[in-house]
């Protein structure tokens, strides 16, 4: 029976493009569901759009030396053309500068003052002289008092999730000056969670939402249980939604107050556009409210969020947050700060109209029920040992033989031996197997139940042999074959939701636009004799370990390269006197031989003439340069260093180097060539 469904999937914030993590944890989880809820029959509105409000876009703008609705309009656009490309089907991607996002969030702010239900208080907050500005959220870090992770930002804790004032801070640090905060009292409005406790600890803890997930049903219960404080819901800043009511001149609404409301001007939005009537979405209390988000964003969904949708006392409240944990990259953490991430554009880029692999790796390895590793190798494995061997090995053989054998015309079946009536039972289970594990949002599981439908169609053939049996039963192998092709139009199907270009290429491949889900489990025949199939066409192509070298050498290249943006200059050393200065002596030098030190990795030997003489000189240059590489430079050597043994070689001074961003290490040198000897003053 069709239902209405409301899924939203986090807004994400328009500081960056989006990355593998915000595929993992939010976006193709969520996807699949909305895929999966249409392709049954459901009224579905599928809403997402940028968060562009908040202090990562002034940061970023500041960082730019542009203003944060550059910074937006540049990465809104980024991020709804990856989103398209990458067949994410939201049925709106708003914004939340957007004129009608602005007019509900001040609505619904408006609406909970009206109902005194903020309470208004003068406190004391952090405070930045020299920016001469209040640090709210990321504007200041410090420990969390909970976890005791030093990254902790004034408004939550990415580590424990816990959502946090920034006075909670310890050791609070201004993100703009460096400078350590003092206090300023300014005036804020509060949303009293712990009023908010009795109706919480009601609706999720007593209603036991048993469907919750155990990482967002232990995070919820804990803080329910640690006890509930008055959050702020303004902030002293020039750049988001402005308070609507007397006293709120110069404040903004917190981001996190705004952009959940997000999701309902989007719906409002869309509604609009589509000559729909937006409030049963939200208000109807037979529609199910489902967000899908990553473990750092729960306390806004399940207890802020609800507690504000009930106080405006309207609304419909989520009757499910499938909340992921984190995806890492190759064992670090994903960071968009230290540009350590593989990035939607950069991958759609490098792997044109290869979307389902990174879908299907990203799912296969989910960080469902806890944080979980991605690895260019594991994505190669996915894909070479999973979507070619298995999926795109049995389609071809199926496709390649009935257009061998029949021409491309399924035939018809005679008697059906048990295996093939059990192989069909089979296959009419399958909807309903992979329904029980995205009902449950194991969409990890689910995605392994659709691969055996794939290894069930393989077993089939590789049992039955029809390539055997075409010369001596010709019957009996065009039964097989009609068999095997109506496991290939269930997997053209039941696919959709996983793997959408692979869905949309089968079903032009086996020309089926008639198979509904619920189809492959009521219909006997799926594909009938008759029909005529097209050609075929590889579903997917092996990647080769040079590929996989070149993501990891890049990604290795990215992280030097922000290492090096990001180098904090040496303090400087003690001063010396003149005297001290007078006793370097510093000649040009110039290197005659060189070669490398045995059994070390750093080391050359190097012969070197001083213009006093010519010595020998050990220098860990040999990560850098090789030996041919080096002679005949000229070279500044200290040469009055006292002489000292390396691996039993005597080394009579020190040639000077400085180090690229990159790592490399490099001469100073004089930029034109001189005699050797010059000194070096
Ligand atoms: N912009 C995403 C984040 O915290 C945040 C989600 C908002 S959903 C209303 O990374
Ligand atoms: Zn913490």
């Amino acid at each position: 029976m069709s239902k209405r469904y409301t899924i939203t999937a986090a807004l994400p914030y328009t500081n960056g493009p989006i990355h593998i993590g915000h595929l993992a944890g939010v976006y193709v989880p969520a996807d699949i569901y909305a895929r999966y809820k249409r392709l049954t029959g459901n009224d579905v509105a599928f809403i997402c759009g940028s968060d562009e409000h908040g202090v990562p876009i002034t940061i970023k703008a500041k960082k730019e030396g542009v203003t944060p609705q550059d910074i937006v309009d540049k990465y809104h656009a980024i991020i709804k053309k990856s989103f398209v490309d990458f067949g994410i089907t939201f049925d709106n991607y708003s914004r939340t500068s957007a004129k009608i996002h602005h007019e509900t969030a001040s609505e619904f702010f408006k609406t909970l003052y009206d109902k005194h239900e903020f309470v208004e208080e003068v406190t004391e907050q952090l405070y930045d002289e020299e920016a001469n500005q209040f640090l709210a959220d990321r504007f200041v870090t410090g420990t969390c008092p909970k976890c005791g992770n030093e990254e902790a930002y004034g408004d939550q804790c990415e580590n424990c999730g816990s959502s946090l004032n920034a006075t909670d801070l310890i050791g609070p640090k201004s993100a703009i000056t460096g400078n350590v905060p003092t206090l300023k009292e300014t005036k804020h409005w509060f949303l009293p969670l712990n009023k908010h406790e009795n109706f919480l600890r009601e609706w999720i803890l007593k209603g036991h939402k048993k469907d919750w997930k155990p990482n967002v049903y232990g995070q919820v219960k804990s803080w329910i249980d640690d006890g509930l404080r008055p959050r702020a819901v303004t902030r002293d800043l020039d750049w988001g939604i402005p308070v609507p009511v007397p006293g709120g001149e110069g404040k903004v609404l917190y981001v996190w107050f705004d952009a959940p409301i997000g999701y309902i001007s989007a719906t409002k939005e869309w509604a609009a556009q589509e000559g729909k009537d937006w409030e049963p979405y939200w208000k109807d209390k037979d529609t199910k409210l489902v967000h899908f988000i990553g473990k750092d964003n729960i306390v806004f969904h399940c207890i802020i969020f609800p507690s504000m949708l009930k106080a405006e006392g309207s609304y419909i409240l989520p009757d499910n947050v499938p909340a992921n944990e984190f995806l890492n990259l190759e064992g670090n953490k994903l960071s968009t700060s230290k540009n350590w991430a593989v990035w939607l554009p950069d991958y759609l880029e490098d792997f044109p109209n290869q979307q389902d692999v990174l879908r299907y790796a990203l799912t296969a390895n989910a960080p469902e029920s806890k944080d979980n590793d991605f690895t260019w190798k594991d994505f190669q494995a996915r894909n070479n040992n999973e979507l070619v061997a298995i999926f795109g090995n049995f389609i071809n053989r199926v496709v390649v033989l009935t257009n061998k054998y029949y021409d491309g015309v399924i035939p018809e079946a005679s008697d059906f031996s048990e295996v093939d009536t059990e192989t069909l039972a089979t296959v009419k289970a399958y909807p309903s197997v992979i329904e029980s594990s995205i009902e449950r949002y194991r969409f990890r599981e689910a995605s392994q139940e659709l691969m055996n439908l794939a290894r069930l169609g393989n077993k089939y053939l590789a049992d039955e042999e029809p390539w055997k049996l075409v010369k001596t039963d010709e019957a009996r192998t065009k039964t097989i074959m009609f068999i095997a092709l109506q496991i290939a139009s269930a997997l053209a199907t039941l696919s959709e939701p996983f793997l959408p270009f692979t869905s949309n290429k089968l079903k032009r491949i086996l020309d089926t636009h008639s198979n509904s889900w619920t189809d492959i489990s009521t219909k006997d025949i799926l594909l009938p004799s008759g029909h005529r199939i097209g050609k075929g066409e590889l579903l997917f192509s092996k990647i080769e370990d040079k590929t996989i070298q070149e993501q990891l050498d890049k990604l290795e290249a990215s992280k030097k390269a922000n290492e090096a943006a990001n180098k904090e200059v040496e303090p400087q050393k003690e001063t010396i006197t003149f005297d001290d200065f007078t006793k370097l002596d510093m000649r040009v030098g110039t290197i005659l031989e060189a070669e490398k030190m045995p059994k070390t990795k750093k080391l050359l030997v190097l012969k070197v003439d001083t213009g006093i003489d010519t010595r020998t000189i050990v220098s860990g240059i040999a990560e850098s340069f090789t030996p041919e590489e080096v002679v005949g430079k000229q070279v500044t050597v200290l040469v009055n260093l006292a002489p000292r043994a390396l691996r039993g070689v005597e080394s009579e001074g020190m040639i000077l180097m400085t180090e690229t961003p990159e790592g490399k290490l490099v001469f100073v040198n004089p930029d034109t060539t001189v005699n050797s000897g010059l000194q070096i003053s």
